[in-house]
């Protein structure tokens, strides 16, 4: 079980559909497939979607980040040495998204070697989540077009609305033709990514209000701190913090600071040893919590799922599961299939994801 090799290879795969949100937009899943090799032969392999506009990581630093820093750090390690390989990657600051893909794929190497899957190491609670799908920037109608699609084809019946652009009616006329147009067996709930102030929050919240929204998320900056919490005090419905929480003591702040009231767990930024600690600090303040998307590729998904399906309290709410439709294709050799609205883990061993080499050759960018 120890580590020989800790390998980041940059791909790039491109949308059919760009997704587009207050804080920017991604048009091609330029990520960094990880993979941890041990002596005994088994391989571990996540993957890392860089975000500069949330998190400042390029899929170029990802990929020094670690090559440089994090594979010498690891490599002679057991796979058992979690808490080692944390505090080792903890030496350096930042690059969330490249120390949790490459904990997570210490995990499925992990899962791998012990022949379990990496759902049941953690919790084990149950094998699949409500989807849940995020609906990008566009016209009303457009965004009204995809939401049916998506229950159409999937069975998906929760959706969260990209919201914060200006003036706030933009969003509002969406979120208001969703409920009209899609009725109220679907649960709503809308994400301003920081792009409002706290008064222009609370106007669009109010002008919602008989929309039966179920959160509100993220919707002005955290750093308005006063104003933030001026604006949670009055909602009637949580305020999930997503990028303002990353770390644990993120959360603690924002809550008991009174600037949030739920949390978003991402895989992609928390792998699943911090993920682990999050959920567990939300249980213990009594918290919501929603997997969050970090607009993740399949394996990405992948892992969100299998951490999510491991708990009572991730699993309670529809996870953001779906937006790998929007890519043209994927590393997979077999795809992610949602069902009825749910997404399974996949059995066996670790995350029980095959990379089809020929996808992978195609798509790489380093040779
Ligand atoms: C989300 O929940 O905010 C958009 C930016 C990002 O980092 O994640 C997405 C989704
Ligand atoms: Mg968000």
């Amino acid at each position: 079980m120890k580590i020989t090799q800790v390998e980041a290879i940059p791909f790039a795969i491109p949308y059919r559909k760009p997704l587009r949100f207050a804080s920017g937009e991604v048009c091609a899943a330029e990520h960094v497939l990880v993979r941890v090799r041990t002596d005994d032969g088994i391989v571990g392999v996540a993957e890392a979607p860089p975000r500069p506009f949330t998190y400042g990581e390029t899929q170029a630093g990802i990929v020094a980040a670690v090559d440089s820093l994090f594979a010498p750090q690891l490599t002679g390690l057991s796979l058992l040495d979690r808490e080692t390989a944390h505090a080792r990657m903890e030496r350096t600051v930042g690059n969330p998204t490249a120390k949790s893909a490459v904990d997570m794929a210490m995990w499925d190497a992990l899962g791998r070697s012990l022949d379990v899957s990496v759902t049941e190491l953690l919790g084990g609670y149950t094998d699949r989540m409500r989807v849940s799908h995020m609906l990008g920037f566009d016209e009303p109608a457009a965004m009204v077009a995809e939401a049916e699609k998506m229950r159409d084809t999937w069975g998906i019946t929760t959706f969260k609305v990209k919201v914060g652009r200006r003036p706030v009616s933009l969003d509002t006329a969406v979120v208001r033709a969703l409920r009209e147009g899609l009725g109220d067996a679907v649960a709503l709930y809308v994400d301003g990514n920081r792009g409002w102030t706290a008064a222009e929050s609370a106007r669009a919240m109010k002008e919602m209000a008989d929309l039966d929204l179920l959160f509100a998320e993220e919707l002005c900056p955290a750093d308005d701190v006063l104003g933030r919490r001026w604006l949670v005090r009055q909602l009637d419905v949580p305020f999930i913090a997503d990028e303002s929480a990353v770390t644990p003591a993120d959360v603690t702040r924002e809550v008991l600071g009174g600037s949030a009231t739920a949390v978003s767990i991402k895989t992609a930024r928390t792998g699943f040893t911090r993920s682990q600690r999050t959920h567990h600090l939300a249980e213990g303040l009594g918290l919501e919590v929603v997997m969050g998307n970090q607009i993740d590729g399949q394996l990405g998904s992948l892992c969100t799922v299998a951490f999510g399906a491991a708990y009572s309290l991730t699993s309670r709410r529809a996870g953001e599961l779906s937006n790998f439709l929007d890519m043209s294709d994927d590393l997979l050799a077999e795809p992610l299939r949602i069902t009825d609205g749910e997404l399974i883990v996949r059995p066996g061993a670790g995350l029980g994801a095959e990379i089809d080499p020929d996808k992978l050759r195609h798509y790489r960018q380093d040779r």
